[in-house]
């Protein structure tokens, strides 16, 4: 097992010896130095052939994720729940899905974990319940209950304000029962709890209780930047109306709560938190994560998986350049008492092959590879996501029987029954970004490998050629890559610095701690590239390639079609 790790900044219980420091001045943490796996799992593996993959799958596919070597695993929603957002909307907090198993499976699971000295963090998603949660059940049918003011009514002929649904249409709806308003800051299904009562925020610690008792090591926690709600319900901003989680997120008690959240719960355990900042600029990041705040660990900023969208969430063309600024304004923007995290995919993205590298026959495989560099060789804890170590690519939807995604769908209906745009530029705005591209099962083998059954939702059509075993050199690219950087302090904690941001086609930097160094060049493009020296030419040594005929240092600056290496310095 790995060494527990007590104690965080500004919370050092007396006695506790001094944090220990890296040169830069990080306090060493486990989950500063892990590699963590994100599980979608009605996706991952079916093990009883009803066609929606289950713990059990989870479970007999172990081996892959230990051979990898990554250090956490994330489990996407494995609760009770009608599955209108796939798990997103939560029917019983403590209770496992049918679909996935038992809580003797989730048991089976989390010793399976432990046994090889690994970690299971579990989604948290407390924004919102399913609206078959039964306290939405008591809450909407009893006016007088106690369990009304769990969620956020509106009593009127009309809503209070105009804020809208992240999944189309207004926030707010209107009960039959009591023909009050309910908000919803998702789908009309996923009704908001109300965080300013102190028994929904009880009952919250409660059930985190209840998960960290059983021994997971932590949470990645659902929209944790929405939770605290402007009660006076202002009207969107203009400019915040197409993109209103950055209203959502301005809500007055979201730090205080948090801070009680961590006083309440999170310090009484030794485990890790990551919350979704939707909506968070990389100026309020720190608010969240500075670890003398004593709020979260980490979170996952925007900012990157959001370069190829338009001021209106619509897909747009992205250039290497503004990647790379991003990567290094959120270096700057974080000083040594915040950690960031590194993702460019996860169920809400489309495939990062079919995104940010080339999904064409020729070069999936090299392509997959540098992205796989580049997220394994920033700064930041990265979070991996299931598939993309088989180089999985995106989906093409012609129909929306294709679809499942409940926003997709809520889309469909609002933009395109309605006549305001055409069904063809919706699909190619699918094909671009649909949350359905990750979502689509894993391909284990050439037969499809998901299951016996019917599959709940279609494999990617192209799975008797892109698929796990055929993509085997994606997934031992990884596992060398992941043990690297467990070797190399300088590739977790070292300072990061872009060599060259205005390449159009290349991504160059150093990792640097102290007298380790680190050289990773990665060129983006099919065609070949041709550097001016970067770094003085002094001694070096070739850690990691793609190629495996890499001349060492006679073409040190050049670099073939999506070529990866490392060089250490
Ligand atoms: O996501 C928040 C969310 O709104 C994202 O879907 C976001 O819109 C998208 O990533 C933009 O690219 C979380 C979950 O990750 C998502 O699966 C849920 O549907 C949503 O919350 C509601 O719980
Ligand atoms: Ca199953």
């Amino acid at each position: 097992m790995p060494k527990p790790d007590n104690g965080k900044a500004g919370h050092l219980r007396s006695g506790t010896v001094e944090p220990n420091m890296t040169p830069n001045g990080y306090i060493r943490r486990w989950w500063k130095e892990a590699v963590v796996y994100q599980i979608y799992p009605r996706s991952f593996y079916d093990s009883n052939g009803d066609g929606i993959g289950d713990l059990r799958g989870l479970l007999d596919k172990l081996p892959h994720i230990l051979d990898l070597g990554v250090d956490v695993i994330w489990l996407s929603p494995h609760f009770d729940s009608p599955n209108r957002d796939n798990g997103y909307d939560i029917r019983d907090y403590r209770k496992v899905g049918a679909d996935y198993g038992t809580m003797a499976d989730f048991d089976a699971l989390m010793t399976a974990v432990k046994a090889a000295g690994k970690r299971l963090i579990i989604d948290l998603v407390v924004n919102h319940t399913s609206c078959e949660h039964s306290w939405f059940v008591e809450s909407r049918t009893d006016a007088k209950s106690a369990l009304r003011d769990y969620y956020i009514w509106h009593k009127g002929d009309t809503p209070p304000n105009d804020w809208t649904s992240i999944f189309g249409g207004s926030a707010w709806t209107r009960d039959e029962v009591t023909k009050d308003w309910y908000l919803h800051l998702f789908d009309s299904s996923q009704p908001d709890l109300n965080w300013d009562n102190l028994a929904v925020r009880d009952e919250v610690y409660d059930l985190m209780r209840f998960w960290l008792d059983k021994g997971i090591d932590g949470f990645r926690m659902d929209v944790i930047s929405f939770i605290s709600k402007d009660k006076t319900f202002p009207n969107l901003a203009a400019a915040l109306r197409s993109r209103p989680q950055y209203a959502y997120t301005q809500g007055p008690h979201l730090h205080q709560y948090l801070q009680e959240m961590h006083k309440d719960v999170l310090s009484h355990y030794d485990i890790t938190t990551v919350g979704e900042a939707f909506g968070v600029t990389l100026e309020d990041t720190a608010l969240l994560i500075d670890e003398r705040r004593c709020e979260l660990d980490m979170i996952f900023q925007f900012e990157a998986v959001e370069v190829d969208r338009d001021q209106n969430g619509r897909w747009k063309p992205w250039t290497l350049p503004e990647l790379k600024a991003i990567f290094t304004r959120q270096d700057k923007a974080l000083d040594q008492h915040c950690w960031p995290t590194v993702f460019l995919s996860n169920h809400d993205n489309p495939r990062i092959v079919s995104r940010f590298g080339n999904d064409s026959e020729t070069w999936r495989i090299k392509s997959a590879q540098v992205l796989a560099c580049l997220i394994l060789t920033l700064k930041g804890t990265p979070f991996l996501y299931q598939g993309d170590e088989f180089g999985l690519t995106n989906l093409t939807f012609s129909d929306i029987d294709q679809t499942n995604d409940v926003w997709t769908r809520n889309a469909w209906r609002d933009e395109v029954l309605t006549g305001k745009i055409s069904a063809t530029a919706f699909f190619a705005n699918q094909d671009r970004l649909s949350r359905d591209h990750a979502r689509a099962p894993i391909p284990w083998t050439a037969e499809g490998g998901f299951t016996t059954g019917t599959p709940w939702f279609a494999l990617n059509p192209k799975f008797s050629s892109i698929n796990a075993q055929s993509s085997e050199a994606v997934c031992l690219w990884y596992k060398d890559l992941i043990a690297l950087r467990h070797r190399c302090d300088a590739l977790i904690y070292g300072d990061y610095c872009d060599l060259c941001p205005d390449h159009p086609h290349v991504f160059a930097y150093t990792r640097t701690l102290k007298d380790e160094a680190f050289l990773i060049l990665l060129n983006f493009s099919e065609q070949v590239q041709i550097l001016s020296p970067l770094v003085p030419e002094g001694a070096m040594t070739l850690e990691l390639t793609n190629y495996k005929d890499r001349s060492h240092v006679d073409n040190l600056w050049k670099l073939r079609g999506w070529e990866a290496c490392i060089y250490r310095l």
